[in-house]
């Protein structure tokens, strides 16, 4: 097994814990020892003695070691054995963790999220800590689930794409090999994943990838077509030769709406477009195309990026030059929202720090939670003055980056901010954003915000709407409203790049930017390794069709001095 796979692995085996009732330190151990494995630079098995990673002791050694060399860990064995198997979808449920599962279970007997869906809200309402309201969510959740609707995160299916592309990419038959798909376009959530490849030994390269270890299940097997699953993952590769590969990729890449309006609008100009290539109508002779470049070319186009092509507009852009030049990862300088130790991070100062300069930063902004959220840690005024000196002295130890001290601030529930102005006022950059009572009414939620934009302090807002993918719904927020304000107050928006928030969703990022608000791309970084996600945020304003000049955190460093200096 390979590290990500292992770290999956210990993640079940948190969640097993949990459904079971385990003592939480017991749990924090595997979940500790999974993120440090997730993390790690190399590959477990070339590490001689696991205990000496952080977070791993004896027994975590032990699991990961069995895991690593593909055998069941008697804990995991001993826990699929006890706890059925519908349990774990459970807990992908809205609102409902593994320990409610585990009680749902224990106490009602649940073991599906059919059999949930089933059980009386008057059952469940009666069970000890539940309410008649928090029954009713869990119920209407299990009706509503769909199995098919859980899609994947950009991070699990870009790490797996890779892996996936690099082992086609290895054959010798193969000559170019692309993912496609909804994770080529840089979708936020990915269904299935789609490759294509140019091979000059299609039977070979099919043969190879139906056989390959990391295959659960093969579904069809021919010579241009493998259907797998790798574990619950659908995977379609696809394989012509090598001159047509262009038309292909373009085919499978979609979105199918942008294939649509591409191909009547060859059809205007008297041409047929089809995965095999292009012909002339009426005739049927597909003719090879090799490359997307020479695809777009021969219909008159300039070239549209992956992440443009779902038919909102980018056929006319195309065609009169006027696309826009995108904003790239490298573009990007600092970033300006990422939490340490001192509240809920696993990061320090320096170890962020360091990640930053890797990234080659310019500037890293701190901002660590406000007092009021007790359960992230947040920090008193004493405690937020305390780091405030410390980030200054690394900023004076550190001479390749520029160290900042912000604060990611509570906005409480009457839009005033949890920290008085006057310290706000000490700080370089303060993140504003709403971390309780979600299910407030949409006027007074939005009318919270907009308050809050206008402090002076406030520079930007962080994951306007709260959203978390696959898990919570945005709360009840005008969104059009907090531009137009943003926009009237000088106030940022945030792009979070956390691959389960990118929150501004691409309709709204399209909407502010048009509005002339400027964005900031942040990661809310927890650690050092989610420091990376800033390509997921950079993919997400692609689509979104922004450009670097719209993002305030790609500013070189003298001119986002300056912006800080300046106020709003
Ligand atoms: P996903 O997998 O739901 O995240 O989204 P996509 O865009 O990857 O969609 P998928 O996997 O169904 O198909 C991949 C591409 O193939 C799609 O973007 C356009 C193209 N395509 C070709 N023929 C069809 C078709 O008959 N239906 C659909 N939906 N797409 C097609
Ligand atoms: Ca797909
Ligand atoms: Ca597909």
């Amino acid at each position: 097994m390979q590290n990500r796979d292992i770290a999956r692995a210990l993640e079940t085996i948190v969640t097993l814990l949990e459904i079971r009732g385990e003592e939480h330190y017991r749990v924090l151990a595997y979940q500790r020892a999974a993120e440090t494995v997730a993390a790690l630079g190399r590959p477990v098995t070339e590490i001689e003695d696991l205990e000496e990673l952080p977070h791993v002791g004896g027994t975590t050694a032990g699991v990961i070691r069995a895991l690593a060399e593909d055998r069941t860990p008697p804990l995991l064995a001993e826990l699929s054995e006890e706890i059925p198997a519908g349990l774990v979808e459970v807990t992908r449920l809205p609102n409902v963790g593994p320990r409610t599962a585990g009680r749902l279970w224990k106490e009602l007997g649940v073991t599906s999220v059919e059999e949930l869906a089933e059980v009386g809200e008057e059952r469940i309402a009666a069970l000890k800590g539940f309410g008649k309201k928090s029954a009713e969510r869990i119920v209407r959740a299990a009706r509503n689930y769909n199995a098919r609707e859980h899609r994947m995160l950009l991070d699990e299916a870009t790490a797996l794409g890779e892996n996936l592309l690099a082992f086609v990419r290895a054959h010798p038959s193969t000559e170019r090999a692309e993912v496609a798909g909804s994770l080529r376009r840089r979708k936020e959530t990915v269904g299935d994943l789609d490759l294509v490849a140019a091979s000059t030994d299609p039977h070979a390269l099919a043969d190879a990838f139906a056989n390959a270890d990391f295959v659960t299940e093969v579904v069809a097997h021919g010579d241009t077509k493998v259907a797998v699953k790798c574990g619950a993952v659908d995977v379609d590769l696809r394989i012509v030769e090598p001159e047509a590969f262009g038309t292909l990729l373009h085919h499978f890449t979609g979105s199918q709406a942008h294939n649509v309006v591409l191909r009547e609008r060859a059809v205007k100009m008297g041409i047929n477009i089809s995965e095999y290539g292009l012909a002339e109508a009426g005739t049927g002779d597909y003719e090879p195309v090799a490359t997307e470049e020479e695809l777009y070319e021969r219909l008159g186009l300039a070239y549209i990026p992956p992440e443009l092509r779902e038919d909102w507009g980018e056929l006319e852009a195309a065609e009169k030059g006027g696309l826009p030049a995108l904003i790239e990862t490298r573009d990007v300088r600092g970033d300006l929202h990422v939490h340490t130790n001192y509240s809920d991070g696993k990061g320090t100062i320096e170890s962020m720090a360091e990640a930053a300069i890797e990234l080659g930063y310019e500037y890293l902004v701190f901002c660590d939670h406000s007092q009021s959220l007790r359960v992230a840690n947040g920090l008193s005024p004493e405690r937020l003055r305390k780091k405030l000196e410390a980030v200054r002295a690394a900023d004076e130890r550190y001479g390749e980056i520029h160290l900042l001290c912000g604060s990611e601030v509570d906005i409480l529930r009457d839009g005033t901010l949890d920290y008085e102005d006057d310290l706000l006022a000490e700080l370089d950059f303060v993140v504003a954003a709403v971390h309780t009572a979600f299910n407030m009414p949409e006027e007074a939620m939005t009318g919270r915000i907009l308050r809050a934009m206008n402090n002076p302090h406030v520079r930007t807002i962080a994951h306007p709407t709260g959203r978390l993918l696959n898990r919570r719904e945005p709360y009840a927020v005008d969104v059009s409203r907090l531009i137009e304000e943003a926009a009237a107050t000088n106030t940022a928006l945030e792009l979070n790049s956390y691959v389960d928030r990118l929150d501004l969703a691409v309709p709204y990022l399209r909407e502010a930017v048009r509005a002339g608000v400027r964005l900031t791309i942040d990661t809310d970084a927890h650690d050092e390794a989610a420091l990376a996600f800033m390509k997921f945020g950079v993919s997400q304003a692609r689509r979104a069709w922004v450009e670097n000049g719209s993002v305030i955190n790609c500013l070189p460093w003298p001119e986002f001095e300056e912006y800080l200096r300046k106020g709003k």
